[in-house]
């Protein structure tokens, strides 16, 4: 049976984890899961996990565990036979162990951006909420001040980016993380990038998934 890449990108809210995924995908044609955009489609649908997330992530709390993990599980499943890429899932030990259970990463990738440059990024982050588009007023502004570049419809802050959400988030994650990460470099496959912008990281992660999937075959196309 062919051998399928499992890949994760771990980071504290903010760190480029949703931007650097999308490059990986486009770039290496890996099928791009978004816990926080799963969520948000959850959220404005009003499903039954949707109603519960929100009060979690207005508060700048966690989602559940096991919330979290009967959303993205069965995802995995309809993706058995590709390559995947995860965006914000594993979070805690818990979860990650839960995956650990059924797939062995290939990659995880840590992001560590100082918390100045997480706040400042945060405070300008826009979204089209009907499409997930994210826009940043200094580093991706919309063409047209608070418009989606594609629908024209506004753009709105979640509220999970707000200055009383944001500090809950940053400090839970530090907590969360340590666990996470320990756990994926004891099995060898955690690699660690600092810095303070995207795009002079994302050669460096270019250049290791490069290398990382000289062997490993592009079997899907990108999904965002
Ligand atoms: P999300 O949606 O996973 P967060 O909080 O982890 O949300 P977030 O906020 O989406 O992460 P990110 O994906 O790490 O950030 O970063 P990004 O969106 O690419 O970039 C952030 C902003 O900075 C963007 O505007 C981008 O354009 C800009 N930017 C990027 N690079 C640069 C740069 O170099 N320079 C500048 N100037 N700007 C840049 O989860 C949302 C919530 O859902 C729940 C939690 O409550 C979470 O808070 N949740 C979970 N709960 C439990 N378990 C899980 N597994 C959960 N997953 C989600």
């Amino acid at each position: 049976m062919a051998k399928f890449f499992r890949a994760a990108v771990l980071g504290p809210p903010g760190s480029g984890k949703g931007t650097i995924c999308k490059r990986i995908a486009h770039s290496f044609g890996l099928q791009y899961l978004s816990s926080g955009h799963f969520l948000r489609e959850g959220i404005a649908a009003n499903t039954e996990a949707g109603v519960l997330a929100k009060t979690y992530i207005e508060r700048g709390m966690l989602v559940p565990d096991q919330v979290m993990t009967r959303l993205m599980l069965p995802k995995l499943e309809q993706l058995r036979n590709h390559s995947w890429l995860l965006d914000g899932f594993p979070r805690t030990l818990a979860q990650a162990q839960t995956l650990n259970d059924l797939y062995q990463m290939d990659l995880v990738i840590s992001l560590n951006i100082p918390y100045a440059t997480l706040s400042e990024r945060l405070s300008d982050r826009w979204i089209h909420p009907a499409s997930g588009r994210v826009y940043n007023m200094g580093f991706n502004p919309p063409r047209v001040q608070g418009k989606d570049d594609v629908t024209g419809e506004p753009l709105i802050q979640h509220d999970d980016d707000k200055p009383e959400a944001l500090v809950a988030r940053l400090r839970h994650y530090k907590e969360l993380a340590k666990p996470v990460i320990d756990l994926y470099k004891s099995q060898g496959v955690l690699h660690s990038f600092s810095g303070t912008e995207t795009d002079k990281i994302w050669p460096y992660i270019n250049s290791l998934l490069s290398t990382k999937m000289h062997t490993q075959p592009s079997d899907a196309p990108p999904t965002q």
